[in-house]
């Protein structure tokens, strides 16, 4: 069985990193069994989660994870989709990783007050005389990250503009279709749920969660994916979504 390096649920969020749930979604909508395993972090390849070992093959990332699992499981997550919607898919997907991915990190590494809530609480298990050193270590790190992608260059004003174009697109493009790309679920509904859902963490004060509260159709959707692929943490207990 498939084994899915996780954080484990925060948050009221399958995971803090919706990358994980991504490739937890991508198992999930590909219908392949899978344990998730929450100790793996240390040995990431690439130093990062989501990874999965598939009978001794370790995949690392989860654009990897779906490649494999196109690959190896025969999985179309795009059928029925035309090369054009392919396309605008694959662009949503990257909207999301690649560039709202890092206003939300920036909100919650960076900012005190959604630091203390959120993050702070990673490093608990680390001894308390060496717990400031290491938190330290880290958030300088997520800055330097922040910095070398570009957008930790921006003041917060200007990457909330940014982060709101984004939302508004994600929001006017899903419209009222029950998924991204029209009636049934396809691969990009693996990404922009994780990530709609963490706009939508109500712990973390950020303009992401202002922009996205405001769009009734994304809280929609966010209900919608968490009823059909999270009822345990939707709170329905596998009851019929
Ligand atoms: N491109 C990767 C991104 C994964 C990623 O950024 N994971 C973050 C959590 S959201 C992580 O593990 N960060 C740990 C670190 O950078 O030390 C993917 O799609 O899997």
């Amino acid at each position: 069985m498939i084994t899915l390096y996780a954080f484990g649920p925060q948050f009221d969020l399958p995971d803090p990193s919706p990358f994980v749930t991504k490739g937890a979604m991508l198992l999930k909508m590909a219908g392949v069994p899978y344990r998730t395993d929450t100790t793996g972090f240390n040995k990431a390849p690439k130093g990062k989660l989501p990874y999965i070992d598939d009978g001794g093959a370790i995949v690392a990332d989860s654009t990897f994870i779906r490649m494999h699992l196109e690959k190896n499981y025969g999985v179309d997550f795009d059928k029925g989709l035309s090369p054009a919607e392919r396309g605008v898919a694959w662009a949503f997907e990257k909207l999301c990783e690649d560039h709202l991915y890092w206003v939300g990190l920036h909100a919650r590494w960076i900012v005190d007050a959604n630091f203390n809530k959120g993050p702070r609480t990673f490093f608990d298990n680390v001894p308390a005389p060496l717990r400031p050193l290491v938190v330290a270590m880290v958030r300088r790190q997520v800055r330097r990250n922040l910095w070398g992608h570009g957008m930790g260059r921006h003041t917060i004003a200007e990457m909330e503009q940014l982060a709101a174009r984004d939302i508004g697109a994600i929001a006017d493009f899903l419209a009222d279709k029950l998924y991204l790309m029209g009636e049934a679920p396809s691969g990009a509904d693996a990404t922009v749920f994780p990530f709609v859902a963490h706009a939508l963490c109500p712990l973390f004060e950020t303009a992401i969660l202002n922009c996205a509260e405001r769009r009734a159709n994304l809280v929609a959707y966010r209900d919608r994916m968490m009823r059909q692929y999270y009822p345990d943490l939707a709170g329905l207990d596998g009851k019929a979504a």
